[in-house]
């Protein structure tokens, strides 16, 4: 039997995916509105905190030990402090595709999530519905020089090839893969998998960083499949861009 659980069926079991603020969208950076009060980002992350990496079956994940405030987002446009839960990755069959949230029009090979939590909820599970419950900083992949700060996540993708794998990922400092500029878009939006709860606040950094084709091509080395099971390359995991339907996008930067 084929199972249709592609972003157009997930209305069906998700009613909120014709919501009003879903994610991703399409960023058209002069109809964003600078806003001088937005802060800088303050990322704070130990990399002790660094866990494990993860094939979920929808993507590659890094997990982190969330239960201190060691690994922390705070300014930029949230209050309060929200703590690193995770990280992962959303990429293309090809370089012309793959990222989730696009730049007029412009699609990147992969985009980066770091997934935080508003400490003023108990845990990631309280807080993953609520309308402040998380912030994603989204980073663009693009190509160019091979990235040597991927390299020892892409050297962990033979042990985790297929669904429900995971290994120790110890030490891994996650600001390695940010931009230089921390330049950022912000709007409210949503989870961009089921449940696609309506509870994110998407920082999305102007600045891409870069990845090689061939870097590229070991992410689709990952299956979608479980061992045993008939071999599903891991690739087109991600959501197209969702409807505006009126929300402002803020800019850091003029
Ligand atoms: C990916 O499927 C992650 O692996 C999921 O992480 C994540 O779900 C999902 O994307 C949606 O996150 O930043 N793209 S996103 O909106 O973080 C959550 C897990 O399944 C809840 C843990
Ligand atoms: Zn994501």
């Amino acid at each position: 039997m084929l199972i249709h659980t592609g972003p157009q069926k997930w209305v069906e079991n998700f009613p909120i995916a014709d919501g009003v603020r879903q994610s991703p969208i399409d960023i058209v950076p002069g109809q964003a509105s600078y806003d001088a009060g937005l802060k800088p980002l303050t990322l704070k992350y130990d990399p002790s905190t660094c866990l494990d990496i993860l094939n979920n079956g929808h993507s590659v994940q890094v997990t982190f030990a969330d239960d201190t405030d060691s690994s922390s987002l705070t300014d930029g446009p949230i209050s309060g402090l929200y703590r690193l839960k995770q990280f992962h990755f959303h990429w293309g069959a090809s370089d012309s595709k793959g990222s989730e949230h696009t730049v007029a029009g412009t699609k990147y090979p992969a985009e980066l999530h770091l997934v935080h939590w508003n400490t003023k909820y108990t845990s990631f599970s309280e807080a993953a519905s609520k309308p402040d419950g998380l912030a994603v900083v989204g980073v663009f992949l693009k190509i160019g020089g091979e990235n040597p700060n991927l390299q020892k996540l892409l050297d962990a993708f033979d042990t985790i090839k297929s669904k429900g794998k995971q290994t120790s990922f110890e030490n891994f400092d996650p600001s390695t893969l940010l931009p230089g500029c921390l330049d950022y878009w912000t709007y409210d939006g949503s989870l961009t998998t089921p449940p696609l709860y309506e509870s994110v606040t998407w920082i999305v950094c102007k600045e891409p960083i870069s990845t090689s084709s061939a870097q590229m091509a070991k992410f689709r080395t990952l299956l979608f499949s479980a061992d045993g099971a008939a071999q599903d390359c891991m690739v087109d995991n991600y959501r197209p861009p969702q409807p505006l339907k009126g929300r402002t996008v803020r800019a850091s930067f003029k």
